[in-house]
């Protein structure tokens, strides 16, 4: 463990743990997932809102696709952390792992009739990768099926909107947020920035790229059960209109949601779901020629 793992902690929930919980804004707990590397991920709670930033997870419904709050109600609750997660299933000593466990309160089911055990295992890999499983089992006792939609919720750090593009989605059918979820086809090379975006890829490559040219940076997603992309940048005026978003903010960031929205997925009693989304960076210099981001799509 990295000395800075030694740092004073509130709770250890299981002593080979590599989780840290402290105190966070507000006196609420945060946990930390820190490697080797020092690489490390921390999540905190500002409740009622949502927290603006990182990888809310939007679950029972993603956006207004339904009666519930936006995006559903987890990004919402506390969830538990598992004291005694099951192991990982293959040789993965070299991983550093938290579950996080969320199942409905009695409000919960008032609003979304159902029973259900949600299961996020947040992992760091060896080389500061980021992956996020999110296993949902329905646990009704009713007989009843379920249906919801999902997303990974992703802000990506970005030097300047205008400098970057995504690869992997270009020539898809979308659904495009800002004109009632008509569906077009993407056209043209690469997808770029001067405006604001809010769009819907449809059955998406389990690939897909960020290529910052400033930073020289090209975040990978990959991604296994969530067959849609979200891309979404609120651009000046919609920044200007959220409380919580700084006026400038939208230049420096980028959703790129690996989600399940347009096939709601549908759970019977006993099933199990499951969707999974890893993100790497690896250094890129577009500019120069150093890296095709074409090879960086189609690499392993
Ligand atoms: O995923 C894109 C989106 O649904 C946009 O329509 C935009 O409103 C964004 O999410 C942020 O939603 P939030 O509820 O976090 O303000």
């Amino acid at each position: 463990m990295s000395s800075a793992a030694a740092t004073s902690v509130a709770t250890v929930p299981n002593e080979k743990s590599p989780v840290e919980i402290h105190k966070g804004i507000n006196g609420l707990e945060k946990v930390i997932l820190r490697d080797i590397r020092g690489s490390s991920v921390e999540s905190n709670f500002k409740p009622p809102k949502p927290i603006r930033g990182g990888i809310p997870i939007c679950f029972p419904q993603f956006s207004n696709l339904g009666s519930l709050e936006a995006h559903g109600f987890a990004r919402n609750r506390f969830w538990i952390v598992d004291p005694s997660p099951p192991p990982f299933p293959t040789h993965s000593s070299n991983k550093k792992y938290v579950d996080l466990l969320l199942k409905p309160s009695e409000e919960d089911t008032k609003i979304w009739p159902h029973s259900f055990e949600f299961r996020l295992r947040v992992t760091l890999g060896p080389a500061g990768d980021l992956m996020l499983t999110s296993r949902i089992r329905n646990t009704n006792t009713d007989g009843k099926p379920f249906t919801f939609t999902f997303a990974y919720h992703t802000y990506f750090s970005v030097s300047d909107i205008s400098e970057v593009r995504v690869e992997g989605l270009e020539t898809l059918d979308y659904l495009d947020n800002l004109q009632n979820r008509q569906r077009f086809t993407e056209q043209g090379d690469a997808i770029t920035f001067e405006s604001e975006v809010d769009k819907i890829y449809l059955s998406t490559p389990t690939k897909i790229a960020i290529l910052d040219h400033e930073k020289k940076r090209t975040f990978v997603i990959r991604k296994d059960g969530l067959p849609d992309a979200v891309v979404w940048n609120p651009w000046d005026k919609k920044a200007k209109a959220m409380a919580d978003f700084g006026d400038d903010e939208y230049k420096h960031m980028l959703c790129v949601e690996a989600a399940a929205v347009e096939k709601p997925i549908t759970l019977k009693p006993g099933e199990e779901w499951r969707g999974r989304q890893e993100l790497s960076t690896v250094p890129s210099s577009y500019c120069s020629g150093q890296l095709d981001p074409r090879r960086v799509l189609q690499g392993s």
